[in-house]
Parts: C-alpha cells; structure tokens; sequence
C-alpha cells in the first residue's frame, strides 16, 4: 500500500514540471508558432501569451487589484524585455499587442482617416449603435464627427454651455453645502447627469431625469457584462434600455419636427438641423446612436474629473489657495449674478493648469483599444492582422522620464513644460482625438471657479485606499465634509 502511494506520488511530482511546461507553451505555440522560425520576416514584439484561454488576465489583475500598482504590469515588461513600447500578450480572451511609448501610441492612434488599419476595438456594438462615432471608420467617420463637433465642439456651443450650466452648478452646490458631508463621487455623478441632459436635450424634470438615469445605467451594464442574450441576463436587460431610449428619442424628434415651436436650444438641435456641404443631414438612427455616444463618452468621465479635482484640492492646500486667487482678479470685475464666460476662461492660466494636471493624475481614460485590420509593422515588429491592440496611456502619464517627482499633484509643472508629443495623451490624438475634450474642460472651469470661492471642504478619509477596476476610484467614493466658506 505505501509503496503504491509512493510510486503514484512520484509520478505526480515527476508529471508536474512537464505538465507546466505544456501548459506555458500552449499559447505561445497556438499564437506565434508561424513566426518563430528564422526564414520569416516577420517578427512580433516580445512577450508571452501566457496560460491557455486565460492568457496573462492573472498578472493584469494582480497588479490591478491586489498590489494596486497597475503600471507594474508595463514596467515589469520593460525591465525583462527591453523599452520597446510594444509587446505581445493575451488578455481578456484575445491575442492582444500592448503599445506603450508615446510613438507607438501615435503609430495605432494618429493615422490618416482613410486609412482603415486599425478599427475601434469595441465590444457590443449593438448597444453603442453602428453608426456611433465610436464604431464607424474612414469617410464615414469623417462625416459623422463633422455633425458631432458642431454639437459639442464649436465656439457657440461652449459658449452656450456657460449660460446654461452655471445655475445647475451653483444649485448643486449650494444643496451639498446644505447636507454638510457628501460621498462626492455619487453627488458629481447626479449632477454631471442633470448637465448632460440639460446640454443634450433641454431635460431637466426629476421624474424624467430618474427615468434617464435608469436607462442609461442598463445600458452600462451591458457594455461591460458577457455577450449573452437571454432572459435575465445584463445583456437583455441593456438591449431593452437601448429600445425604450430610442423610443424617447424618436418621439421627441418628431416633435420637435412637426412643430418648429418645439425646437430647443441643445445639442440634439444641432444634430437635427446641421447640414453638410452637401446639404445632408443626419438621420434619425445616426442621431440616435450618437446620442448614446456622447453619454457613453462624456457622463462617467466628467463625473470622475470633478470628483478627483475635489479629491486632489483638498490634499493640496496650497494650489487650491493659488486657485482662489486668480479668481479675484476675475469675480472682482463682475456684478453680483454676472456668471462666468467663455471670454473669461482665456485668461485663467492656474485654473488652466490645474485642469490639466487633474486628468495627467486621474487616468480617466487609461486605455484606447483597436484591432487590427491587417498585419503592421512597427519598428521591425509586426502587430498581426485580427489581434487586438491595447493602447495603454497611463503609463506615460506619470513617466518619471517626462515628468519630474510624477506623482505629485503640481499644477505649476505646466510652466514652459513641453512633452513630446504622445506623451499627454489624456484624450488620445489623431483622427478620434476626444470630441468632448473642450467640454469637460469649459465644465471644469465652471465648477472649480464656483466651488473655490465660496466652499471648503475636508476629506473624511484621506488614506482611504484607490482602487483601479473597473477606473481609478477611492473605495469610500471620496466621502468629505463641504460647508460655505
Ligand atoms: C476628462 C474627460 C474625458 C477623457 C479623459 C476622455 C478621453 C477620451 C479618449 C482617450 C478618447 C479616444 C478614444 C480612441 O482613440 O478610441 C475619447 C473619445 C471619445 N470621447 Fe472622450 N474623454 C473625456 C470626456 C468626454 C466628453 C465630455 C464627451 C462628450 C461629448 C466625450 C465623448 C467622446 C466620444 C464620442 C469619443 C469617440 C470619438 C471617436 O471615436 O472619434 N468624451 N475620449
Ligand atoms: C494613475 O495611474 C498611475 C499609473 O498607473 C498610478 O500610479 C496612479 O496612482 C493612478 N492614479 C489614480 C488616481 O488612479
Ligand atoms: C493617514 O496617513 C498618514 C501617514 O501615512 C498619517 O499621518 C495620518 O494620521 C493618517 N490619517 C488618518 C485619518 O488616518
Ligand atoms: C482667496 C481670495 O482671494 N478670494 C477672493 C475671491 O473673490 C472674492 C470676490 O468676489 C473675494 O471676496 C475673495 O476674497
């Protein structure tokens, strides 16, 4: 009997090393076995697939959620296979390409429009919509972000925004002020979606907005959730959301067609009435999906940017003093109720600047994601046709070789400060460089002239921890007392 034992032990011991080995290979062997020999040309980046079906997901998410040192996974990378900027791995369920330097971000991301190399790396786009600008390409791109920036992008479009948001945000904060402590993620979050309602079509009942609210977090869920459409299922669910906002839409673009009275001052205007050069105009599906665009795009991003300026301001005293200063010289010119303009902004240089450092620090946007239409090559390394392409922006964003002592939250760092280019890639470049990017700037602007002049603020839990799944959040949602001045 111990015999047996023994024997069967060291077979399972002596099977072990060899089964790892297999194991390591497998993907490895299934991704890249056509260019490992030495007569091709092609060569990928360095790297490793990692595990069978799994690929490197346990590494990611051990430096996503159990170090908490998420770039680890790149620098790892870079010290065991040299600074290429690009290596190979196997994540979330596809062979992948990680670009990293600044050059090889700008190679996936800046490219002309028609060329179609790299399409946008979606999941769900049924529940985007295909016409969004977020999945179409080329001419087709080109067309439908014409429409889009007119919206939310020209000179009278901010402009306008100053006039309508500036009472949402003075009441928002006076009603936080008046609850004397607030968890700020979720009181950004209510107010960042009342303004973008407000922007999009004119909404600003309390039913209304729940019921928008609601629909969009089924849609979210969706996005996020496993591609399985069954009763039950967030998928499902996300897919009826997406119906009963059509439904909205279109009842209200029908009315506001049929009755010119109707028509409003907002971004759907826009949308409904721009034409071309050609004289065409969106159709209702394009308009739709474009709707559902700007909210993926611009809601949760937006809130996040107010609730890391409010987390950053009170961990550094000193710049929120320098930031109510400059606001003197600009109030001291008003009246009483004269709101803030976008003439005003032009000469608000800190303000500016602490915009710019809270989305470095804030990864807002960590990652851009493609795949690649057809074999590239980059730097001698080929990114093969069908893979995925994960353009990962924070890492050079607290680079200690662009950016002295990275880490510090230091407005006047901007001073004559000149990165190369790729490096501040906060709202990507090229062709799908952020659309909204003036705008949650202009919005910033309005929120932190209002909020610095009249308010102070203390973070409950100044240690709490920051976690980076699904985007970087402190786990108490910034929880502060917030009093008048
Ligand atoms: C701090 C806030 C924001 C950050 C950091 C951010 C970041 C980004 C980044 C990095 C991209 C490029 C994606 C790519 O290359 O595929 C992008 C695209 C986009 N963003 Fe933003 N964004 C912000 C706010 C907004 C706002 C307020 C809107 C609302 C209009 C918006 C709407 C969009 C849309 C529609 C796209 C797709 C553009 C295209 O594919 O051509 N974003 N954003
Ligand atoms: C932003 O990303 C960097 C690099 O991954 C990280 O060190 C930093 O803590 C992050 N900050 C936030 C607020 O997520
Ligand atoms: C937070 O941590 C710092 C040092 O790491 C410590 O001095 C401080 O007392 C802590 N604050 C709270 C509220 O725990
Ligand atoms: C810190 C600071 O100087 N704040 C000023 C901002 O502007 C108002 C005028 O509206 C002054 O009263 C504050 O002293």
């Amino acid at each position: 009997m111990d015999t047996l034992w023994l024997i069967g032990l060291a077979v399972t011991v002596g099977l072990f090393p060899p089964l790892i080995w297999v194991l390591r290979s497998f993907n490895e062997w299934k991704y890249c076995h056509q260019y490992s020999t030495s007569k091709t040309a092609r060569k990928l980046p360095p790297g490793h697939m990692g595990w069978p079906i799994i690929g490197e997901l346990l590494d990611f998410l051990w430096c996503f959620k159990f170090t908490l040192k998420p770039d680890d996974f790149i620098w790892k990378r870079r010290a065991k296979y040299g600074d290429t900027g690009i290596y190979r791995t196997h994540l979330f369920g596809s062979p992948s390409i990680i670009t990293c330097s600044p050059e090889a971000n700008r190679f996936v991301t800046a490219r002309a429009i028609e060329d179609d190399t790299f399409a946008p790396g979606w999941p769900s786009p049924e529940l985007i919509g295909v016409n969004s600008i977020a999945m179409v390409e080329g001419l087709q791109h080109k067309r439908i972000r014409r429409y889009l920036m007119e919206a939310v992008n020209s000179p009278e479009s901010l402009a306008r925004i100053f006039v309508k948001l500036q009472p949402l945000f003075k009441a928002a904060l006076k009603n936080w002020a008046l609850k004397g402590s607030i968890t700020a993620a979720d009181e950004a979050n209510q107010l960042t979606f009342h303004n973008i309602c407000t922007l999009l079509f004119s909404y600003s009942n309390a039913p209304l907005l729940e019921k928008m609210e609601r629909i969009y977090r089924g849609l979210r869920g969706g996005i996020r959730a496993q591609p399985i459409n069954l009763p039950g299922t967030a998928l499902h669910h996300a897919l009826k959301c997406r119906k009963e906002l059509s439904s909205i839409l279109l009842s209200e673009m029908h009315d506001r067609r049929v009755n010119k009275e109707n028509s409003k001052d907002d971004f759907l205007q826009v949308l409904m009435d721009s034409v071309d050069s050609n004289g065409d105009k969106l159709s209702e599906e394009e308009i739709l999906d474009n709707i559902v665009s700007i909210i993926l795009g611009g809601y949760a991003s937006t809130a996040n940017s107010i609730t890391w300026a409010l987390y950053y301001l009170a961990k550094y005293p000193a710049v929120l003093q320098k930031l109510k200063e400059e606001n003197v010289s600009i109030r001291l010119k008003k009246k009483e109720d004269e709101i803030l303009t976008y003439e005003d902004v032009k000469s608000m240089d800190y303000t500016s600047k602490v915009i710019d450092e809270v989305i470095r620090l804030a990864n807002i946007s960590a990652f851009v994601f493609r795949t690649a239409s057809k074999d590239e090559e980059f730097n001698g390394y080929t990114i093969p046709k069908g893979w995925k392409v994960i353009v990962w922006l924070r890492a050079n964003h607290v680079d200690p070789q662009y950016y002295h002592n990275p880490m510090e939250f230091n407005p006047d760092r901007w001073d004559g400060l000149i990165v190369k280019l790729g490096v501040y890639y906060v709202f990507g470049g090229g062709p799908r460089l952020c659309p909204g990017n003036n705008l949650v700037r202009m919005e910033l602007f309005m929120f932190l002239h209002q909020v610095c002049i009249d308010y102070k603020w203390e973070l409950s839990n100044p240690n709490a921890s920051i976690h980076f799944l699904p985007y970087s959040r402190a786990i108490d949602g910034v929880k502060m007392t917030f009093r008048d001045m």
